[in-house]
């Protein structure tokens, strides 16, 4: 038990258990729209589908590129708290839900990859990369 324990906390700390998904969510088709350089807010996109057979959570978001961030939807009104259905998906797209990226602490380029972390119900979080896209 303590060295199943062990091995479960290198693998956390590496990143094996938490990088690209928690499952039973997966993270697809993230991306974070480019802003110029005076514009101190930006969004986050990501499809996130529920393999799983429970709902999952999502009860925050946050990222190391600003202080602050939240999910949205399409109005700009806050949602506090997002479930993504049993084997469903939750998209936030262009033009609909999103993840705003409040206060920059720098510029964004494009290419470069955006970390952002779900914070979930059940007290874990998921980490994912966003590529940073031009999409005017
Ligand atoms: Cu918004």
């Amino acid at each position: 038990m303590k060295i199943l324990r062990f091995v479960l906390m290198v693998a956390a700390c590496c990143g094996l258990v938490s990088l690209g998904h928690a499952a039973p969510l997966v993270a697809s088709n993230a991306k974070v729209r480019l802003v110029p350089p005076v514009s101190d807010s930006s969004a986050a996109y990501v499809t996130l589908r529920n393999t799983g057979a429970q709902p999952m959570t999502i009860v925050g978001v946050s990222s190391p590129v600003c202080r602050k961030a939240m999910m949205h939807r399409a109005n700009m009104e806050a949602m506090p708290r997002v479930t993504v259905a049993a084997h469903g998906e939750m998209r936030f797209a262009p033009g609909g839900d999103h993840i705003m990226l409040m206060g920059l602490r720098r510029g964004l380029r494009v290419g470069e990859q955006v970390l952002l972390l779900l914070h979930l119900g059940d007290g874990s979080e998921m980490r994912f990369n966003a590529a940073v896209v031009d999409m005017r």
